[in-house]
């Protein structure tokens, strides 16, 4: 097996500076001629070796002339005696039609559409294949007329032609040099939504959207989406759009959600088509926030990109972050804060307790495909976030000004990035720049100590972060802790050394000692508000207090944690067999009746923490038993609090849908009420009659929801009513498989069997096999990890099946079976009994061989 380290980085030895390319596509026999410039970098007289894979090679010339001194090794082909610059062509041939990976250029659904990054380009053609290697390219896109009318590659389009036998052409040019990985190509047949945008330099920029035939409505909110997020990165950053045409095609088969192709975005059709009767509430604010993602790629990963795939975590972390802060200025800062740690706590820190635990920027990959991780995306953003926290928004933007200035067209590093922050804020970060190299979660200790006598409060903030698969040894790292600290009357009080600066302690060694004088006994420390640090946090504190954090905290985002955690101390009743106290249900009434306005924060307030997320604070997770008393928390909050929130789900008035901030919250508070109303004696009812007066797919699907919970009988004759409404609708139908796949059910197993001979399965669908085997893995923890190892064994059976076919979304897939540390001996036997069973399998593609071997290891 090949493994790649970091430390091992060498310059490239040739470098293309040029592209010209003619494309002849063929369902199963596309031709491409690529002529490349050709230079040797530097003095030497290595041979030229060419990354290719999955395609036949036509011919090879240098400089016009057949060229024989090549030989095919493994990945590639290697050249000798070349000259110091010459002209390469080689013509491939290659299959898009049974390109069932969906890598490098395929054909699904009657639509040529391409996926490079991050190695698919060597599909395509043999090329230095390498994110440093930055080239202009002109291409040619030739096919049949009627079946292709619409032939797309990156640029400006700069002529077109027809021929005699049925096909056109359109030659496209790029005046930016771009990796490879940024390539991209669309033939198709589209529906075309058409648009412009004037910059703030008054550069005129024509926007073009293509969707499936008959779906251009759909197609409407990720046009005006496209709008806000270039209008915000000018307003912002100030940066603005640099081509004259900016396209963005939907496609229904794509293994990713989206892809920044520059000035050709690829989408996964969830992400672009949204109307209020087929997407909820949560695909608007998704579709939003891709658009927005993908289009700030366009500096922060396209004029910018990454040296190697080491760094990819500087594009990412980077756009993760400034798709989030766009999001926030759009919707809601509180929300989206609330959405982006519960990624973190339910994935992100599983992964970092597993054997794939890496850093944000790795050291070693097998595959790259598998480093599209929670760590690299979020992990990475929550760094970018410390940085402007750390900097302020001011000195953020500074250091973004130097970064652009700096390496405006260059393929960089995140030691490049942090140098760049270092030098416009005149801080040294070097410690900070630890986050880059260390991985696992750390734990910031909190600990208290009050002098009755003297009135004295000592607080110990201490970190410490557990040896991870990949680091047994961990140093301190810097972390900025967002601390207040308050009485029962809701009283802040200073302390004494004034290490509190701006509400945030550094905590950047071991330990950290907070001193408060003459503070009263219920004096709190609150920590880690607006989750200002990737961190666990261990801070005792009781129901009582945490109710006091709930009432007094300044950050809403301590309140809402607040609750999450007396949610969690509730559910540990429950798993040692106490009861949950009156007095804490009494207080939520309380907080239901005092919080009934701020439909934003009740709404997440009223949330229980997931199962995921319940097992990142527990170790040895017995999942039947902590699924049971989750269930048995819930239920109870149902019956203890069903006035309360038959209030809350009565009080909102049922005006007509919009998408707008105010609805979504009213929208999200009645739907997590009815969520546990389903499980009163009322529930049926209600949710009968949500699900009939919807005139949105929020409701509908918040009815749906909460039927899980409520008796068979109702949430399967309602899901047959939805099946039979929705059945021609892709991305509608996914949240019915995804439903199917997320019940309780004694017979899931035969269920899902059942499913996958729908008519409308397709194992070729990777949106299709993530909503059934995906949420069934990742979502339906009692049916997955049942005590017989039976769920474990069928998602593996499939596994098996799509490996051959999809190895990327396979490998997506196994995550849950290989983060098996967290669960009981029980679980943990049988899961890698099944995880034995993969890397023992003959033909196992590497993506899912790196993750199940590291994972026995
Ligand atoms: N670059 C891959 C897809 C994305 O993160 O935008
Ligand atoms: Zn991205």
């Amino acid at each position: 097996v090949n493994v790649k380290r970091r430390l091992d980085y060498q310059p490239p030895l040739y470098t293309i500076t040029n592209v010209v390319m003619h494309v002849q596509l063929h369902a199963t026999a596309t031709r491409i001629k690529t002529v490349s410039t050709v230079q040797r970098v530097g003095d030497h007289n290595s041979p030229l070796f060419l990354d290719g894979e999955k395609m036949q090679l036509l011919s090879l010339a240098v400089n016009g002339e057949a060229y024989n001194l090549y030989s095919h090794v493994e990945g590639g082909i290697s050249l000798t005696e070349v000259p110091d610059t010459f002209e390469l062509t080689v013509e491939t041939e290659i299959d898009p039609q049974n390109n069932k990976a969906l890598e490098g250029l395929y054909l699904s659904n009657g639509v040529f559409c391409t996926q490079c990054e991050a190695e698919g380009f060597r599909r395509i053609t043999y090329f230095l294949d390498r994110p440093d290697v930055l080239a202009k390219y002109e291409v040619t896109v030739s096919g049949d007329k009627e079946k292709y009318p619409t032939l797309l590659a990156n640029g400006n389009p700069i002529a077109k032609g027809e021929e005699s036998d049925g096909t056109h052409w359109v030659t496209w040019q790029d005046p930016h040099p771009k990796p490879c990985y940024l390539f991209a190509l669309v033939a198709g047949d589209f529906d075309l939504l058409e648009d412009s945008y004037t910059t703030t330099s008054g550069r005129d920029v024509k926007l073009e959207l293509y969707v499936d035939k008959g779906k251009r409505d759909k197609g409407v909110f990720a046009l005006e989406s496209l709008k806000r997020a270039m209008k915000w990165d000018e307003d912002t950053f100030g940066l603005e759009y640099d081509l004259d045409i900016y396209m963005i095609v939907a496609v229904d088969f794509f293994n990713m959600g989206a892809m920044e192709n520059k000035g050709l975005n690829v989408f996964n059709s969830k992400f672009v088509l949204a109307d209020q009767d087929s997407a909820t509430d949560e695909d608007f604010f998704n579709v939003e926030s891709v658009i927005a993602h993908e289009y700030f790629h366009n500096w922060t990963g396209n004029r910018v990109t990454c040296r190697d795939w080491f760094q990819l975590s500087l594009k990412e972390g980077l756009t993760v972050f400034r798709d989030q802060q766009f999001s926030a200025d759009m919707t809601s800062a509180l929300s989206n804060r609330i959405k982006h740690v519960r990624v973190m706590r339910e994935h992100q820190f599983a992964e970092d307790a597993s054997a794939m635990s890496h850093p944000i920027r790795p050291d070693e990959v097998i595959e790259m495909n598998n480093f599209y991780t929670v760590t690299v995306y979020d992990k990475g953003a929550e760094v970018i976030r410390m940085f402007h926290t750390l900097l302020g928004a001011d000195g953020f933007r500074k250091g973004m000004d130097e970064y652009f200035r700096r390496h405006d067209g260059q393929a960089v590093t995140c030691d490049d990035f942090v140098a760049a922050m270092q030098t416009a804020t005149e801080r040294d970060l070097s410690h900070f720049a630890k986050w880059y190299s260390q991985s696992g979660t750390p734990v910031v200790g909190v600990s208290r100590m009050y002098d009755k006598q003297k009135r004295t409060l000592h607080i110990s903030l201490s970190q410490h972060t557990p040896a991870t698969a990949n680091q047994q040894e961990k140093e301190p790292l810097y972390i900025p802790v967002a601390f207040e600290c308050i009485d029962d009357t809701g009283k802040h009080y200073p302390d004494d050394d004034g290490l509190i600066k701006d509400g945030l302690v550094i905590l950047d060694k071991p330990s950290v000692s907070l001193m408060f004088s003459d503070v009263p006994e219920s004096c709190l420390p609150v920590v880690l508000g607006n989750f200002s640090a990737p961190v666990k946090v261990d801070n005792p504190l009781s129901a009582k207090e945490l109710l006091q954090i709930f009432r007094f905290a300044d950050d809403p985002f301590n309140r809402w944690d607040a609750m999450q955690s007396l949610y969690d101390w509730c559910i540990t009743q429950i798993e040692l067999d106490k009861s949950v106290p009156d007095s804490v249900w009494k207080a939520l009434a309380d907080v239901i009746a005092a919080e009934k306005d701020n439909h934003e924060l009740l709404g997440e307030c009223l949330s229980i923490p997931s199962f995921e997320t319940l097992c990142q604070t527990r170790v040895g997770v017995d999942v039947a038993a902590l699924a049971s008393a989750r269930q048995s928390f819930c239920a109870q909050f149902a019956s203890e609090l069903q006035s309360a929130l038959l209030t809350v789900w009565n009080g909102f008035s049922s005006v007509s849908y919009t998408y707008k901030q105010t609805d979504v919250n009213a929208r999200r508070c009645k739907n997590v009420a009815l969520g546990h109303l389903a499980r009163t004696a009322d529930g049926e009812a209600l949710i009968e009659k949500q699900f009939a007066e919807a005139d949105n797919m929020t409701d509908s699907l918040g009815a749906l929801r909460a039927a899980q919970s409520g008796s068979a009988e109702v949430f399967n004759s309602l899901m047959t009513a939805f099946e039979q409404k929705w059945n021609h609708d892709p991305l509608v139908l996914d949240k019915w498989f995804a439903l199917n796949a997320t019940t309780e059910r004694e017979d899931i197993l035969a269920h899902i069997t059942m499913l996958k001979s729908h008519p409308q399965f397709t194992m070729g669908n990777p949106n299709r096999v993530r909503a059934l085997i995906g949420s069934f893995a990742f979502y339906n923890p009692v049916g997955f990890h049942q005590p017989d190892g039976s769920g474990y064994q069928y998602v593996t059976d499939y596994l098996l099946e799509l490996d051959q076919h999809n190895p990327q979304v396979a490998a997506r897939i196994v995550t849950p079976l290989t983060q098996w540390q967290n669960y009981a001996d029980k679980h943990q036997q049988k899961m890698k009994a099944q995880l034995t069973r993969l890397v023992n399998h003959e033909g196992l593609s590497k993506d899912v061989f790196e993750k199940v071997s590291k994972s026995l290891a």
